[in-house]
Formats: C-alpha cells, sequence, structure tokens
C-alpha cells in the first residue's frame, strides 16, 4: 500500500488550495489495472472496505475495479476527474492517516448498462461486488423480487422483451440493480464467458443465498434458460462487512489534502477497523484478500449475526432513541448514560440467541470503543434511514426468540418502540418503504402500531398467542416511555 503525504504542492490556481490534484500521471506507483472485478453502489462503504483490501493485496496491479454508481451518478464524474484516486482517511480516537487508492479503475454511471453488458460479457471479469443497502435489491417478505415495485415490473417486461431479440440486449435500460445484473449475467451466457462470483455486501443475513434467489425467482420470469444457467454457473458468495463510514462531508476535502498533499474532490472518512468474512466460491479467481485480513469461512452465519445484531441492532437502537433525547452522533448518544443502558440491555437479551464462543464480551468492549470515537461524526440520520428493513434484519429474530422463550424482549421491543416514535414524529426518516409507513400511519391507535409493526415483520403478531394484543400495549408503553408523553387512556 503506498501512503502518500505532502507531496510537492507547487501547482494549483490563485485563490485555491495550493495543491495538485490527484492523478495517475503525477502518481506512477498507481498504473490502471485491468478490469477484473465489476462493482454496483459506487459509494463511500465500497470505497473505504472492498476496494482499500482489494489495492493492500494487489501489489502488481492486477485486479482493477470498475464501479457503477447507484443512487448518485455524480459520484462517478467526481472520481472519473481524479483518475478514480482518492484517499482513504482513516480516523481514531487519537488522529488520522491517510493513503491513497487506486484499485477502482473506472468510474461509471448505474445507467450505462451498455458498459456493464461488455464487462461481464468479458472472460476476464471473475467477480462482481454489490453494496446497494438492504433495500436496494427490492425484495418483498419472501426475499423474492418485490412485484409491487413498478420499476421491478418495468424491468421483467423490458428484459424479457431483449432475451426474446425483440431488441438488443446491449440496448435495453433496467434501472433496478438486479435487473441490471440479470442483463450482464445474460451477456456473459451468451458470451459464453463462464463461470462468475456474485458477492453481496450490504448488511443483509446470507446475502449470497437471498441474491441467488430472488436472481433466479427474476431470471425465471424472463427467460427459464437463463436462469438454469445461472443456478449451474453463478457461484453466490455470502459475506459479512464491518466499517463505521459516515457520509463524507466538506471539511474532509481539507483533512485529505492536509494529509496527502493532493486535491482530493471525493475523500472517504472511516474508523481504523476493519473486518470482512466471506463465504463461498469464486470459480473464475480472486484478489488474496485474506492477505489483508478478510477471512474466508464454511459457517458465516455465527459471524454475520453478531455483527447484524449487536453492532448494526444497537446502531439503530441510537439511531431512534438518540434524536429523542436531543443527540445527532452516534458517539454523543452512546455516551448518554440512559442510551448506553438500553444498549447494554438489549445486547444482554441479544447475546442469549448467540453462540458463547464468539468472544461476545470483547467483542461488545470493543464495539463501545468505536462508538465512542467521538472523532467519526457518524450520524444518526444517517443511520435511521431505510428503518423497515433494516429492523427486519437486525432486530426481529431476537425478539421472536424472546417472546418464544416467553420472555418480553424488553430490549429489542425498545428499538421498534423507537423506530415507531422516529415516524410518528415530525422529523420521520426518509425509507424506501416510504409509502407503506404512510399508509400504516393512516390509522390511529393501536391500529397505527399494530400496522407498522405488522410492515417490519407480520410473525411478530402473528405467533403471539393473543394475536399481538399484548405485544402492542408493552410497545405502546415503550414509546410513551422514550417520548415522555403518555398517551390518552
Ligand atoms: C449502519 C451501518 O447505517 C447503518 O445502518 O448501522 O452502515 C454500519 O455503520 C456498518 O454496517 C458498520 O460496518
Amino acid at each position: 500500500m503506498s501512503t502518500v503525504t505532502n507531496v510537492d504542492s507547487a501547482a494549483g490556481t490563485p485563490g485555491e488550495q495550493a495543491v495538485q490534484r490527484l492523478s495517475r500521471a503525477r502518481l506512477p506507483e498507481f498504473p490502471s489495472a485491468p478490469v477484473r472485478i465489476v462493482h454496483l453502489g459506487l459509494g463511500a462503504f465500497h470505497r473505504a472496505h472492498q476496494a482499500w483490501y482489494t489495492q493492500l493485496v494487489d501489489p502488481d496491479h492486477e485486479w482493477g475495479i470498475a464501479a457503477f454508481t447507484g443512487r448518485s451518478p455524480q459520484a462517478a464524474v467526481d472520481l472519473d476527474a481524479q483518475d478514480c484516486l482518492y484517499t482513504v482517511v482513516e480516523r481514531s480516537a487519537d488522529g488520522d492517516s491517510a493513503v491513497i487508492v487506486g484499485s477502482i479503475v473506472e468510474a461509471r454511471d448505474g445507467a450505462d448498462v451498455a458498459r456493464l453488458h461488455d464487462l461481464l460479457a468479458a472472460e476476464t471479469t471473475a467477480i462482481v461486488t454489490l453494496t446497494v443497502t438492504e433495500s436496494g435489491y427490492r425484495l418483498d417478505a419472501e426475499g423474492k423480487p418485490d412485484a409491487s415495485d413498478p420499476a421491478v415490473e418495468r424491468d421483467v417486461t423490458l428484459l424479457s422483451d431483449a432475451f426474446d431479440g425483440g431488441a438488443e440486449l446491449r440496448d435495453a435500460r433496467p434501472t433496478t440493480t438486479l435487473g441490471r445484473l440479470l442483463l450482464g449475467l445474460e451477456a456473459r451466457r451468451r458470451a459464453g464467458a463462464g463461470p462468475i462470483a456474485i458477492v453481496p455486501c450490504d448488511n443483509i443475513a446470507d446475502g449470497g443465498a437471498l441474491v441467488r434467489r430472488a436472481m433466479l425467482a427474476l431470471a425465471d420470469r424472463v427467460r427459464p434458460e437463463t436462469a438454469r444457467w445461472i443456478a449451474d454457473e453463478v457461484s453466490f458468495v455470502s459475506s459479512s462487512v464491518d466499517r463505521i463510514t459516515p457520509r463524507p462531508t466538506p471539511a474532509d476535502e481539507a483533512t485529505a489534502a492536509t494529509l496527502t498533499g493532493f486535491a482530493d474532490a471525493s475523500p472517504v472518512v472511516t474508523e481504523p477497523f476493519t473486518d470482512w468474512v466471506l463465504s463461498g466460491d469464486f470459480p473464475a479467481g480472486r484478489p488474496a484478500w485474506e492477505s489483508a485480513g478478510a477471512r474466508f469461512v464454511d459457517d458465516l452465519e455465527p459471524y454475520e449475526q453478531r455483527k447484524l445484531r449487536l453492532l448494526n441492532g444497537a446502531h439503530s437502537l441510537l439511531a431512534y432513541a438518540g434524536p429523542l433525547r436531543g443527540h445527532v452522533t452516534v458517539a454523543e448518544a452512546v455516551g448518554d448514560e440512559q442510551c448506553r443502558g438500553w444498549v447494554e440491555e438489549y445486547w444482554d437479551e441479544t447475546e442469549r440467541h448467540l453462540p458463547a464462543d464468539l468472544g461476545l464480551t470483547a467483542y461488545r468492549t470493543a464495539l463501545l470503543e468505536r462508538f465512542d470515537n467521538a472523532r467519526i461524526e457518524h450520524r444518526l440520520q444517517q443511520i435511521a434511514l431505510e428503518g423497515v428493513t433494516k429492523l427486519r434484519v437486525r432486530i426481529v429474530s431476537t425478539l421472536l426468540a424472546e417472546r418464544a422463550a416467553g420472555r418480553p424482549g424488553t430490549g429489542s421491543l425498545r428499538v421498534i418502540a423507537a423506530w415507531v416514535a422516529a415516524v410518528q414524529g415530525d422529523d420521520r426518516p426518509g425509507d424506501a418503504s416510504g409509502a407503506a409507513v404512510a399508509e400504516a400511519l393512516r390509522f390511529h391507535g393501536r391500529e397505527r402500531t399494530a400496522a407498522l409493526v405488522r410492515l417490519i415483520d407480520p410473525r411478530l403478531l402473528d405467533s403471539e398467542p393473543d394475536d399481538g394484543s399484548t405485544l402492542v400495549t408493552e410497545l405502546e408503553h415503550l414509546v410513551d416511555e422514550l417520548t415522555g408523553r403518555p398517551r390518552n387512556p
């Protein structure tokens, strides 16, 4: 890995910071590697995680990444303007250090499906990684492509047409992540380019199997022959990813320039901690990510559940409960004794449902230290987005297990209560399930509470002996406690 500090800072225009823009011409130690990895969802997390790992283990520049944007095409424009080089600022509680990363060699608007088509049709492309957020897969509660989502249905229609030869495959313009990926896989099948690995890197449980099932269901609706080819030739790898990476702010640009001597319009700030656990096959090869600390395991579930439930679950708790107590960042919220107590209570409860040999005490201590790092400005508002999908993944299994054991599961129920309080409040977090949440909010009183719970997972009510009546009462008590507003009888 190259760490660049205070390199020649002579250039620059008057009135601007006197530093040169990052470019491969100025930094010959970052030659452009050939594309062998395609990434969907070019954002800060990918750049601080998978791209960072890839650079660390690729001294001979053999594994270039072509990254496609998800929701923000501007990210590709900004990165492209600096030859896809960018700074990763590692921010510990004591200070900052920086590395320049060059493993991304191509940054594209996600709408450039023709380029995705060509890259997946190339035998040299071995891997597709994804960071498109939990809701970016557009799945229903059963894990199938959500048929009530008009974008999914539009893609099914236009891909069916293109796969049947009604339109040129390369010219089709699906808009959903799975629709685009399916088009790319069909291009690969037609080109005879062989097997490939798909690696979802979002906070979802058993992501490889989930995305495989979803992709096969989608492909089956479009063209069963393609579904069969995917089932035989495509490996879906599950992975648990971990690195706290807040959304970049304008101040990060100045920090990056000070640390490296180069102007960077797209730096990423992240914590020093990082983890990556993977399970699955890479039939067309892969970088030796394990040399940078990634772990390849047969059974991912314990690691994944530990991370999703303890880290992400606590994040969600703080994201909804923290603002009710006036907090803006994770460090502020977890520094509040009351919130910290709720986190500990939630963790005690969750621990009962995780394997005991996972070093949970040390894991919790380390988590608190990471959350306490006040130099990482991790805004609760960012974590609060997409609550329905996140709570489904992070909280529901603990709560169901607690209730099945005859306990109230107050620690987990409080996370849902905090979300209910947040969506009922004025500053309702934006959500991919926004329309469904708005629908539930049209009810009143207990019906509204039940409708919101049902959105997260209907089993929470259906598996209760009294159809959820007690759970709703308990939940409403917790909402009242959190908001300090006892409801009218
Ligand atoms: C967070 C995660 O925004 C969120 O929902 O809980 O992004 C979290 O910071 C990462 O998973 C940490 O690895």
